[in-house]
Parts: structure tokens; C-alpha cells; sequence
């Protein structure tokens, strides 16, 4: 991980190996029992890599190239600082996990479990102010979904990850890898796939 100060020097920042475990109590899961009766639902529960369903593939998104490029790298960005990570810096930093649901607007709903860093860490790191509105970037170039701004209220929470994985192993490529955006109580449309960048919101 390299840090960017005023002063322009690297250094490296320890973190623990702590896993804090979190439930999230969201409404909105779908119930097994009716998915017989779902003919005409655009999406069946499950279907889908790791048990959940994709909304748009990386490659409908046109973003395979880039997420599976070593150079790959996450930005965290506010006037105060500039922090370039890696995959690997991630999933060196302290994971926490969460079950929470992804409700999609075309009428599905799958809950699912994700592990990964707390936003909360990742904004405390970049010193984004806590009154502030954050924006996520995904890598993705184009596409009404490639862009999200999250109010301090979800950001902070302590449910809203960075997650890098789903269900117990690595993130999909469809699902979002190198890693995505989950909160609880957020439409599908906001939880933001292939992130690029996490920034503090310009006045
Ligand atoms: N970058 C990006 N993120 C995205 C989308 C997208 O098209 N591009 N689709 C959103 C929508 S509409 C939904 S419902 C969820 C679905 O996540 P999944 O495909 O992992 O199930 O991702 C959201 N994140
Ligand atoms: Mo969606």
C-alpha cells in the first residue's frame, strides 16, 4: 500500500488479522417457498456464480480485461490524503463479515454472505471527513450504474464493506471482483461492482 501525503512519502501501514462477524437484520430476502410459483420472474434465486444472481456480467460490462489486469489498484481519495491499494493490501487489512441481501428493482432479492474491509476503515485511512458524502467509482467506462454516492449514514456503517468475497470464496468476476460494494439497506443499483475509487465528495 503506499500512502501520499503532503510530503509526498510512502509508508506502510499495519493492521491486524482481526475478523469481526456482523448480521445484518435487512428485509427484502426472498422466500424459498415461492420460487415454484416465480415463473416469471427475470432472475430464479441461486441462479448465478456463488449462489447469487448477476445483474450484468463483467463481460456485458466490458470491464474483463481490467479487473483481471495485475495492475488492478483501489483509490481512496480526499484533500487530505491519497492511498493507492492492491488487492493483496485489502485482504491484509482487518476482514469483517456481513449477510446481507442484494435486492434488485427487476424483482429479485438473495442474501448472501460477504466478507471483506469495513468502508468505514478504508475512509478513516483516507481521512474523508465523517460528515461527508462519498463517491464510488467502478472501473466500469460506461453504464447508468458505474457511479454511486453514498451518504455518511450508510457509508459509516459498520454492515457496509468493501467485500472481497461472497459466500465463502473469492468474488466472482460477475459479482465484482477485485471487489464491490455491499450495505445494508441500499438497491441493488447502488451496491457498485469492480470498484476503482473511493473518494470524499467535492463541495
Ligand atoms: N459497476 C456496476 N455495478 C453494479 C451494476 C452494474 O451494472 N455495474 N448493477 C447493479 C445492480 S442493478 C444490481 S441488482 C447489483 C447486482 O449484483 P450481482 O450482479 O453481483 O448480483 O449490482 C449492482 N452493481
Ligand atoms: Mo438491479
Amino acid at each position: 500500500m503506499s500512502v501520499e501525503r503532503g510530503d509526498r512519502r510512502t509508508f506502510l501501514v499495519g493492521v491486524g488479522a482481526a475478523v469481526t462477524t456482523l448480521v445484518g437484520l435487512t428485509a427484502g430476502q426472498s422466500f424459498d417457498v415461492l420460487a415454484p410459483v416465480n415463473l416469471f420472474a427475470p432472475r430464479v434465486k441461486g441462479q448465478g456464480p456463488q449462489g447469487l444472481p448477476v445483474n450484468r456480467t463483467a463481460g456485458q460490462a466490458g470491464v474483463q480485461d481490467v479487473i483481471l489486469d495485475p495492475a488492478w489498484r483501489l483509490h481512496l481519495e480526499s484533500p487530505s490524503r491519497s492511498i493507492v491499494l492492491s488487492r493483496d493490501d485489502l485482504t491484509r487489512m482487518p476482514q469483517a463479515e456481513a449477510v446481507l441481501p442484494i435486492a434488485c428493482v427487476e424483482g429479485w432479492s438473495t442474501t448472501a454472505h460477504w466478507r471483506g474491509v469495513q468502508l468505514a476503515y478504508l475512509l478513516q485511512l483516507a481521512g474523508v471527513g465523517p460528515d461527508r458524502t462519498v463517491r464510488l467509482e467502478s472501473v466500469q467506462p460506461r453504464g447508468p450504474y458505474r457511479v454511486t454516492t453514498m451518504p455518511p449514514h450508510y457509508a459509516w456503517d459498520p454492515l457496509t464493506l468493501v467485500a472481497l468475497e461472497l459466500n465463502g470464496q473469492t468474488l466472482d468476476a460477475d459479482h465484482g471482483f477485485p471487489c464491490r460494494i455491499i450495505a445494508p439497506g441500499r438497491p441493488g443499483v447502488l451496491q457498485t461492482k469492480w470498484l476503482h475509487s473511493i473518494r470524499e465528495e467535492p463541495t
